[in-house]
């Protein structure tokens, strides 16, 4: 009896406890009825807390992230803990975005010239602070030594069976070695890897990448990813990964949602149903009126919306923006209104915007956040501050 009503008690107060770390910020509460399940049944405690709730949470708030966002801005560049974003309101993103490209070469930085090593402290701080981090991956095109946008033939040699299938190996063994170093301690005192959203071969419905349409038949793409998913999770129990799949808008046909499913692997390969919007943003071959891109715009997050309602998986905006961010108010009136436009849209886990090219560096204008002084600035604020939107200090714990 006595046990009983230690128990008893031990349980609500875990159970209190739980509610209260869940519950950080009084506003997000539960609502999803049937919990989510990734494809990997041994991931890791942190990397399926971290999904069950950017599904809760998700749900009914939209997770702002970030390319690049600490290695440099528009006009900064290798001042510790800066960014573009937190200039302007003060936190980082909630989702941090790097780039993998050139690992696979032995490199010490990537394709961007962000160091490797710099990616893995950035991943572990990001962790510390409550944040949430994802991986692309611009490859070089394994069989011609190009770069990713090296369209000449290649998957059919990387596949099992293919000619060149060891150097595939050989990229994820590289990415293998990259991904135990981010680790932090868990509370029973052990090594633990940081969990991690990992988004491989994305736009692969376009044609500019080796990956893409130009030379690989569909049956070879998912052959690509099989493998890659079942290399990393059954053969080397890479357990602290969250398998994004991404579609690119501009090759989707609205009125066929089926043409997402291009090249999906299946829904035992996948764990977010992801898509690349630039096309209805402000992409420049895009001539449609703005009030025509947004109707667009929403049509396309419905769309990743109910296939992954119907695939009981989280749907993201994995990647976009509007370069330069021309339209002052496109925060609120384009992101924010579209996103909470229904409960649908509103289900949308995260929007990752691409990175912010330093300028004296490379000497562009491309950037998709704003920057401290920058025209979309003020409606920047009015975004983050608006209750449906989080930033990495307005999250709720979510590795628990
Ligand atoms: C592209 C551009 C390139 C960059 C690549 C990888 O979209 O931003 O300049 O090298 O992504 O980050």
């Amino acid at each position: 009896m006595f046990h009983r009503t230690i128990a008893c008690t031990a349980l609500i107060i875990t159970s209190l406890a739980l509610t209260l770390t869940a519950c950080k910020n009084p506003e997000i509460r539960e609502t999803a009825a049937v919990p989510m399940t990734l494809i990997n049944p041994d991931a890791s405690a942190q990397t399926n807390a971290l999904y069950r709730n950017l599904a809760r949470v998700g749900q009914n708030h939209l997770l702002f992230g970030h390319q690049n966002t600490t290695a440099y801005g528009v006009s900064c560049r290798g001042d510790e803990n800066r960014s573009d974003v937190k200039d302007i309101v003060g936190s980082y993103p909630a989702v941090f975005g790097w780039d993998l490209g050139d690992l696979e070469r032995g490199d010490e930085k990537n394709l961007d010239s962000i160091r490797f090593d710099f990616v893995v402290d950035q991943i572990k701080n990001t962790y510390r602070r409550g944040g949430i981090s994802t991986l692309s991956w611009h490859m070089l095109n394994p069989v011609s030594g190009g770069d990713s946008w090296d369209t000449s033939r290649a998957v059919g040699d990387v596949i099992p069976g293919g000619k060149s299938h060891q150097q595939l190996k050989d990229n994820l063994d590289a990415f293998i070695a990259f991904n135990q170093q981010p680790t932090f301690t868990d509370e029973q005192g052990q090594l633990q890897a940081i969990p991690i959203i990992f988004r491989p071969w994305h736009e692969h419905n376009g044609d500019w990448f080796w990956w893409g349409t130009k030379e690989t038949r569909e049956q070879d793409y998912i052959a690509l990813w099989r493998f890659t998913v079942d290399y990393l999770i059954n053969e080397h129990k890479q357990n602290n990964l969250i398998f994004a799949f991404s579609s690119d808008r501009g090759r989707n046909n609205l009125d066929e949602p089926e043409s997402y499913l291009y090249g999906y692997p299946g829904d035992q390969y996948v764990d977010i149903i992801g898509l690349d919007n630039y096309w209805d943003l402000g992409h420049s071959g895009n001539k449609a009126p703005i009030a025509q891109r947004k109707a667009d715009f929403i049509r396309s997050l419905e769309l990743i919306a109910n296939i992954a309602q119907k695939k009981h998986k989280i749907a993201a905006l994995s990647e976009g923006g509007q370069e330069t961010v021309p339209e002052d108010t496109f925060w609120t009136d384009m992101v924010l209104d579209s996103f909470a436009s229904n409960k649908q849209t509103q289900s949308i886990a995260y929007f990752l915007v691409w990175r912010n090219a330093n300028k004296a560096r490379e000497n562009t204008d491309h950037f998709y956040a704003p920057y401290s002084g920058h025209s979309s600035a003020k409606n920047f604020i009015k975004f983050y501050g608006s209750e449906f939107t989080l930033f990495e200090d307005q999250l709720p714990d979510m590795y628990h």
